[in-house]
């Protein structure tokens, strides 16, 4: 997509603290970070919103997910428990869709979420 900027930045056109590549998947830094870590996941391929995925996406909707706890442990935010069973850390994902979704930039993204609490805006 041509003014697509999240496409920009698959494309490396313009600039990102990228985290983690793989042929399908980009996850970056947001550039505005409402948590101490706040990272995006994005499909390499154009899709607007999760409301453009079908049936063909569900093993690359399945990736984006199952990337989230592999970020969080290399980011310091995983789930641990300590010898009481008592757990500590964690993470949020989330997927704005649409306008009353609160969806900004229209090329499909999870956010994850980490870090100290309150999280701006998020509570
Ligand atoms: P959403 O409301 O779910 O569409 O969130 C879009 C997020 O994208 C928002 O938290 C800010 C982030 N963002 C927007 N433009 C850029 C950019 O050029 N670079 C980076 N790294 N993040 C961006």
């Amino acid at each position: 997509m041509e003014h697509c900027i999240f496409c920009k930045i698959a494309a490396g056109q313009i600039p990102a603290h990228v985290v983690f590549e793989d042929e399908d998947l980009l996850a970056f830094k947001d550039i505005n970070p409402a948590a101490p870590v706040h990272l995006l996941v994005i499909p390499k391929r154009h899709l607007d919103t999760l409301s453009d995925v079908g049936a063909e996406h569900t093993a690359l909707l399945g990736k984006m997910l199952a990337l989230a706890p592999r970020l969080a442990a290399e980011h310091g935010v995983a789930v641990t428990t300590n010898a009481d069973g008592k757990r500590s850390g964690g993470y949020k994902t989330l997927i704005n869709t649409g306008p009353n979704g609160g969806q900004e930039v229209y090329h499909l993204h999870m956010h994850v979420y980490g870090g100290e609490r309150p999280w701006r805006g998020l509570g």
